[in-house]
């Protein structure tokens, strides 16, 4: 939709394409470097329509696909009340990747480009959702870790140069950290619950504690993407700034829970406020974006079979805008 009403592409936007690039790149620059906001027709470089692309159609991805692990506990929700927070929270979600996949619709490319590439499994989306949700407890632990890391990453972007994305990113953040809560609240009250309750409570967090720590991304001398992004201020923070916040946060949650975080090199380093933490498993990260977590596999076979039952919708959908064109017409 929104790809119709770009004519520029961006290109080159004055008459007869003779503009010297140099020149345009350096203006661009120098409106980012003022936090001005890049809009859908202004002048951009390929690489940062690129770059953009690339990012919000991943993390459109990201939300999609991050629907299905939790939309496996909708039917096994220990009460009416989460049952029902959860389905919101999963819609929201859903939410999420049709702002996102608008977001990224405005630089030139459509839905169904990005979608096919998803299904085709030539683009990304977010390491953390290749793994199993095994118990209620782990609706919990997404809640908590998995929004919390996704909030500590998104606010920054609520800034990004690129209006779109930016303003995309205001209400998600808002819907995240009401997540974020919920997740928490699920932890705590089973954290005080039986002891039962409590070691459920820990083996969730056994679980997603690493994972969670490895969705920021490779550290920064392994980004190739993250010292351009922060030039085009696509990017406010690195990979390893952000990780050590939401360490630095989160480590005292885990502590108010009772609940022991599975680094035994985690500390408060003395006289600051940051924590010390123990090396990241980089083999698995590495092995979960080449399509080797434990449920990679499941994730795209549910999207696919979810397009294709989606299909008679689609196609009846458009039998309706086309109809509907057709009246306006004869009526005009
Ligand atoms: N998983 O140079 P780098 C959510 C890839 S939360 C998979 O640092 P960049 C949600 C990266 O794409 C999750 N791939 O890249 C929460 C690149 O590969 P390509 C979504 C990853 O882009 C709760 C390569 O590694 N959030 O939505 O500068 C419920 C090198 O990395 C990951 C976002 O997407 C990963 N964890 O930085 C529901 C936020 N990390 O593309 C939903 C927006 C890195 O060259 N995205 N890679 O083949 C970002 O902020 C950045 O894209 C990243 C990576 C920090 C993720």
């Amino acid at each position: 939709m929104y790809t119709q009403a770009l004519d520029s592409l961006g290109k080159d936007c004055l008459p007869g394409g003779s503009a010297d690039s140099a020149a345009l790149e350096a203006r661009f620059q120098a409106r980012v470097d003022a936090d001005e906001k890049i809009e859908p027709k202004d002048w951009m470089p390929d690489a940062y329509r690129q770059t953009l692309i690339r990012q919000i159609s991943q993390h459109a991805h990201s939300e999609i696909v991050g629907m299905l692990p939790e939309g496996n506990w909708i039917t096994r929700a220990p009460t009416l009340r989460r049952k029902a927070v959860l389905i919101a929270k999963v819609q929201d979600e859903g939410g999420h990747g049709m702002y996102l996949y608008s977001a990224a619709e405005t630089l030139g490319i459509s839905r169904e480009q990005m979608i096919e590439q998803l299904l085709a499994g030539t683009a990304k989306y977010s390491s953390i959702f290749n793994y199993p949700t095994l118990t209620w407890a782990d609706i919990g632990a997404v809640g908590w870790l998995v929004d919390g890391a996704a909030i500590m990453n998104q606010i920054p972007i609520c800034r990004c140069s690129y209006g779109p994305y930016a303003r995309a990113m205001v209400r998600i953040c808002k819907e995240e950290s009401f997540h974020q809560r919920q997740g928490f609240e699920i932890m705590l009250a089973l954290a005080r619950g039986t002891p039962e309750q409590h070691q459920m409570a820990q083996d969730a967090l056994n679980r997603w504690w690493w994972p969670s720590i490895m969705m920021f991304g490779p550290s920064d001398t392994e980004s190739k993407h993250t010292a351009q992004s922060m030039r085009w201020k696509i990017k406010r923070f690195t990979n390893d700034e952000l990780r050590q916040k939401f360490i630095d946060i989160t480590a005292p949650q885990a502590e108010f829970l009772g609940l022991r975080i599975p680094d035994a090199q985690l500390r408060k380093e003395e006289g600051s406020e940051h924590y010390h933490f123990g090396t990241i498993d980089w083999s698995e990260f590495q092995a979960v974006l080449k399509g080797n977590g434990p449920c990679n596999r499941e994730r795209l076979e549910a999207r696919r079979s979810a397009h294709d039952d989606g299909r008679w919708v689609r196609e009846a959908a458009a039998a309706h805008a086309e109809k509907q064109r057709a009246r306006t017409a004869k009526a005009a």
